[in-house]
């Protein structure tokens, strides 16, 4: 069976202004494109298209999340706020480093939207598996403001979706290099959905995603946090997935796996300090594939590498899809020749403490 693709040329409308690496313009600092500018999701989205995988795969049209879909994550008091900013010609969503400009709270519906048209194609069996390339990203999205480029929760209205439809479990994995910390506080006291972030340890938000970070009430033990150091490159993730992702996921045994996909843990990362290749990508994708019999819909996150995020997504993609274009990663050569992608002692026993808090055997099934 098909691989979804969910795309849409107004998810490259989302306007995210010029502030360099995030910060506002002015004073001493010169306009320059937000990290989060339309072109590298785009140039990913040309890829696929130019290495002809797109044609292998099945399109799904994305629709914007209702109004319903949105309140089961998200308060009134923040979409009211949302839609009149983007009708008012833009704003921030919440935290001062979230711009956006006119008519962006639709494309953020239709980013949730997609998420949740990939989830139901999946469910629905008209396809094995999607990718959703949306824009803007929703992963740091909490209850009532967004948060680090994020208006809206797009994995997690997806989620509280495919709990509406009928599943019993969930399970939300994010390798985004960034914690996960409004899927996260989203689904704290649920244990029907269980969330695992892998991030650089107190990357953004500053702080967040602490091992001890393990959800609260009956949600205790759902929520899973591998915070790994600065550097960690293959060898790292793998046992990360080895020892943590994947035990939990297996003993929860969800109906449904959600990955958060950001491609800002790759080498050539402005944002963060992690050495992930499109290799690497590859066997993360493979690795979920073996989880959740394979019914797996991920979901774009970050990633600021216009050069390099393009062969990251497509190495998903044809991971997902099962087949391997002519495609060859032009910088793959450079990064396995420099030294950092086997597991280092640090990073063993980072993702040992984080092996340390979890409780396999609470994730049960009842
Ligand atoms: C938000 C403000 C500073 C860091 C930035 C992170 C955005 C992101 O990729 N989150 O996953
Ligand atoms: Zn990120």
């Amino acid at each position: 069976m098909a691989t979804g693709w969910v795309c849409h040329e107004r998810y490259f409308w989302h306007d995210t202004g010029t502030g360099p690496l995030g910060a506002p313009s002015g004073g001493h600092l010169e306009p320059l494109r937000h990290p989060d500018h339309p072109d590298t999701k785009r140039r990913f989205r040309n890829l696929v298209e130019v290495s002809g995988l797109l044609e292998r795969l099945v399109p799904l049209t994305p629709r914007p999340a209702t109004e319903a879909e949105l309140l089961r994550v998200h308060t009134p008091g923040h979409l009211a706020r949302l839609r009149e900013r983007s009708e008012a010609g833009g704003g921030d969503a919440g935290d001062g480093e979230s711009p956006f400009g006119a008519g962006s709270y639709e494309i953020a519906r239709l980013a949730a939207g997609g998420v949740v048209t990939a989830v139901d194609a999946v469910l629905d069996g008209t396809v094995a598996n999607a990718y959703a390339l949306v824009r803007p990203p929703g992963h740091h999205a909490v209850a009532d403001r967004g948060i680090g480029f994020c208006m809206l929760g797009n994995v997690a209205v997806a989620a509280a979706h495919a709990r509406a439809r009928g599943l019993a479990r969930v399970a939300v994995v994010d390798w985004d290099v960034h914690h996960g910390n409004g899927t996260q506080a989203l689904f704290e006291a649920d244990p029907s959905v269980l969330t695992i972030s892998l991030h650089q340890d107190g990357l953004f938000p500053p702080g967040s995603g602490a091992v001890t970070e393990r959800g609260t009430g009956p949600g205790e033990g759902f929520t899973v946090n591998v915070p790994l150091p600065p550097g960690s490159g293959t060898g790292a993730y793998l046992e990360a997935f080895e020892k943590v992702v994947e035990p939990a996921v297996r003993a929860f045994d969800p109906d449904l796996l959600l990955v958060a996909s950001g491609f800002d843990a790759s080498a050539y990362d402005p944002l963060a300090r992690m050495a992930l290749h499109s290799g690497s990508y590859r066997l993360l994708t493979e690795r979920v594939l073996g989880l959740a019999g394979g019914r797996v819909v991920v979901a774009h996150e970050g990633g600021y590498s216009p050069e390099y995020v393009p062969f990251c997504g497509l190495a998903v993609v044809e991971t997902l899809a099962g087949f391997r274009t002519p495609v060859v990663d032009p910088f793959l050569d450079g990064l396995l020749a420099v030294p950092g992608q086997d597991l280092a002692d640090h990073q063993r026993e980072a993702v040992a403490r984080a092996a340390a808090a979890l409780d396999v055997e609470a994730l049960r099934r009842p």
